[in-house]
């Protein structure tokens, strides 16, 4: 079996632990890692199963004998767009992961805001002793637009600060009159996509988890930004492409919105151009609230590579048709 792990400027930190999960499944695999293209081309060939993140779109064309491949993150959107990745090969992303990691993140801004950190560390710069009147999470209303693994554990946090947490997601008004709660869930509401504009209209926060999909693709726009409690805050966490950063631009400077936490970016890294870089109510992180650990994922990586030759099901394995 051969195995090959790309991942530019880390896939060596993987080589030795993803080597390691498979001796101690017993598993007698020839592991070689790839940082840049070249390496990548020069290993697919031989590729039966790839472990990979970033890998310029083409290149598994060269992988004749690819019989399987796992994302090294949580977002498979980048590999379902490559039109070289064979139909037939089945895809696996990490689960059980990135809940924790993605959550203190969106809780860390969620306080900073109603804190104001920003105005402290400037006071704070400038020697200003003067008082204000800090906000809190408590009764605040957050809306979760994806309530996948990443989402309940967005929910289940901010349900511990007392806040009222909704969550949009398919399927979700199948079967019944209107929104209702969904306990297990730490959710006091859901709502289907149909209710979308219900969903919007009394939120103080919007958290997108939601995965990048043709149905999602630029499904918070100018309409959107109409629709949502004014003053509201937008986190996203999820995939750049989910808002249409023009509208969000343009609703930020109108006031309409109060501002956002954009971890995720339509483009990648961030264009230095970019208007959001100077916006006072913005928050830009470099797409870090999640990031994968090479331990875990060369041990998941290891479960899988067990199941696979064992014949079971895959832990992670993406639907193609739903884009997740
Ligand atoms: C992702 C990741 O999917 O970082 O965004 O894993």
């Amino acid at each position: 079996m051969d195995v090959l792990i790309y991942r530019p400027g880390t896939a060596h930190l993987y080589l030795p632990l993803v080597r390691e999960a498979l001796v101690r499944r017993g598993i007698d695999a020839r592991v070689t890692a790839g940082e840049t293209p070249a390496e990548a081309e020069a290993a697919l060939p031989s590729t039966g199963i790839a472990l990979v993140w970033g890998l310029p779109p083409g290149l598994f064309g060269r992988a004749t004998g690819l019989r399987w491949v796992q994302s090294i993150g949580a977002g498979v959107d980048a590999l379902l767009n490559d039109p070289s990745l064979p139909a037939g090969v089945p895809i696996t992303r990490v689960t059980g992961h990135f809940g924790p990691l993605v959550a203190e993140y969106v809780m860390a801004h969620l306080l900073a805001i109603e804190q104001d950190l920003r105005r402290a560390y400037r006071q704070q710069a400038g020697r200003v002793w003067a008082g204000w009147v800090p906000g809190h999470l408590r009764g605040r209303r957050l809306g979760l637009a994806g309530v996948g693994e990443i989402g309940r554990v967005i929910a289940g946090r901010a349900k511990s600060f007392e806040m009222v947490v909704a969550g949009l997601r398919r399927g979700a008004a199948e079967g019944r009159a209107g929104p209702g709660p969904e306990p297990d869930l730490h959710l006091d509401a859901v709502y289907g996509p149909e209710e979308l504009d219900h969903f919007l209209a009394d939120l103080d926060y919007l958290v997108i988890t939601l995965p990048l999909t043709a149905e999602t693709a630029h499904l918070f726009g100018r309409r959107e930004f109409e629709r949502i409690k004014p003053g509201a805050w937008v986190i996203n966490v999820g995939r750049g492409p989910t808002i249409d950063t023009e509208a969000l631009i343009t609703a930020i400077e109108s006031g309409r919105l109060g501002g956002a936490v954009l971890d995720v970016h339509e483009t990648e890294p961030l264009p230095p151009a970019s208007p959001l870089w100077s916006m006072p109510n913005v928050t830009i992180t470099p797409h870090i609230s999640g990031l994968s650990d090479p331990a875990f994922v060369a041990d998941f990586f290891g479960d899988n590579a067990r199941r696979y030759l064992d014949g079971l099901p895959l832990k992670g394995l993406v639907d193609r048709a739903r884009g997740y």
